[in-house]
């Protein structure tokens, strides 16, 4: 079957995962789905008018009104429990870096700076792209993502990566892309008027390729 309409084919070294999860809670809510639909149709059409029936009132039933609302409890908390492993790998554990990178997201662009040469951050001879990542393969990016403006979503769907970027704040987000190739950037939160057009091109290179590429922008962009 082909599943493209539901998400891209994925990339990262945390896709399966993530994959997963996904799949368990559409299973388990495309079923609560339907039956509901279908419980309702099934009403909708039992009770609908007649001639001379009267609506009878009631109370309900308290018995079913817990059940109806410890089913989904137990199923929530059951979900949070087997994903928090997947949820601290992605969210928490932030693993060695071989890529520091800067991502600032403001109305309707992303500008990513890269520490250069000196392979440090904050220094003279970092330098910037503007709505383009471009990243090594098998290498943790770790990413410090901000604002400048509003509250944006940084969205690399084929690495699996959602993050809201908020001014004021420094969020860490992380990815390890698996094969070199150029994948979507997104803006996943409606920010303005040109929301639509706030996006890119993530590039993943081979390590070597990576190399050649940011040492000839660090000599284009020299101050
Ligand atoms: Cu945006």
């Amino acid at each position: 079957m082909n599943w493209s309409w539901m998400l891209p084919p994925s990339f990262s070294t945390v896709s399966g995962d993530i994959d997963g999860i996904y799949m368990v809670i559409l299973w388990i809510t495309g079923i609560i789905f339907f039956i509901t639909e279908a419980l309702l149709f099934y009403f909708i059409f039992k009770y609908r008018h007649k001639e001379g029936r009267k609506a009878a009132y009631d109370h309900g039933s308290t018995k079913m009104e817990i059940a109806w609302t410890m089913v989904p409890l137990v199923i929530v908390l059951w979900i949070s429990v087997v994903s928090k492993g997947v949820w601290d790998t992605v969210k928490v554990d932030v693993p060695p870096a071989g890529l520091e990178i800067i991502v600032t997201g403001k109305q309707f662009e992303w500008t990513v700076t890269y520490p250069g040469p000196d392979g440090a951050l904050g220094t003279s001879d970092d330098f910037e792209t503007l709505n383009e990542l471009h990243a090594p393969e098998d290498e943790a990016v770790v990413i410090t993502l901000r604002s400048e403006d509003v509250l944006h979503s940084f969205f690399l769907p084929e690495m699996r990566i959602k993050q809201d970027a908020v001014p004021g704040r420094d969020i860490t987000v992380w990815f390890e892309a698996i094969q070199p190739g150029d994948y979507t950037i997104g803006c996943a939160e409606l920010c303005g008027i040109g929301h639509t057009t706030m996006g890119g091109t993530l590039t993943v290179y081979t390590a070597a390729d990576f190399q050649a590429w940011s040492s000839s922008q660090a000599q284009q962009q020299q101050p």
